[in-house]
């Protein structure tokens, strides 16, 4: 199996947390967004896209990080991630769904102004970008953090799919400034996540020109 990624890469990460915590074995190749190798061949054949992850096993080449969360679970006997049973699955997806929707694109907004532009050299943050994805995470981390309000994960009280897919998407926070201060629940459960030996094991070097 091999998963085409790149370190810094939110969507990436939430791969690398589920092959990480369900112990299965993948070469590793990074693609380099910052030169754009992900706008070219041989990458856009395998995903026309243009994005990571991309994972291929044995020929099977799929995109889409949640798909890739998902396959890689269903293929674990005995996991326990991803419910099997109808509603435990249904609410994991409802937070798998809503995550890609809502909470990782507003993060994503401000992720993109205060660090991959830095990153990638393209000049300073756009204010008004930025205050347009602080508006989106005001509105979606208040729904979290009301979720969260009496709960230690996210869904089924045990460590699921949506615990990664949500955590990856706050995996910048420091660097890129996200405003979840006042979010005390969501910073406890995030707190909780990085605790895990799999967000430890997949933690990567901060690159010197961001941030
Ligand atoms: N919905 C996709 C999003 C993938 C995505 O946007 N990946 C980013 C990196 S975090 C990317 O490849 N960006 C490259 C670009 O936009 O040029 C997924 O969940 O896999």
């Amino acid at each position: 199996m091999k998963l085409f990624f790149h370190p810094m890469s939110g969507n990436s990460r939430r791969v690398l947390l589920v092959a990480t915590h369900l112990e299965v074995a993948m070469e590793r190749i990074v693609v380099d967004l910052t030169t754009g190798e992900q706008r070219q061949s041989p990458h856009l054949s395998r995903n026309p896209n243009g994005r990571v992850p991309v994972l291929d096993d044995d020929g099977f080449v799929l995109w889409e990080s949640r798909a890739i969360m998902q396959y890689l679970a269903d293929k674990t006997p005995g996991q326990t991630l991803y419910p099997t049973e109808a509603r435990g699955r249904a609410d994991v997806n409802r937070w798998l769904f809503w995550c890609a929707q809502h909470m990782a694109p507003a993060n994503t907004v401000v992720v993109f102004e205060n660090f991959v532009k830095a990153m990638t050299g393209r000049g300073a943050p756009d204010p008004a970008e930025v205050a347009r994805g602080e508006a989106l995470i005001a509105q979606y981390a208040s729904v979290l953090d009301g979720h969260l309000a009496d709960k230690e994960w996210v869904s089924q009280g045990r460590v699921t799919l949506a615990d990664y897919s949500l955590a990856s998407s706050f995996a910048l926070a420091g660097p890129a400034r996200l405003p979840i201060a006042q979010y005390a629940h969501l910073r406890a459960w995030l707190g909780r996540v990085q605790e895990l030996d799999a967000w430890k094991r997949t933690q990567p070097a901060m690159p010197a020109k961001a941030g």
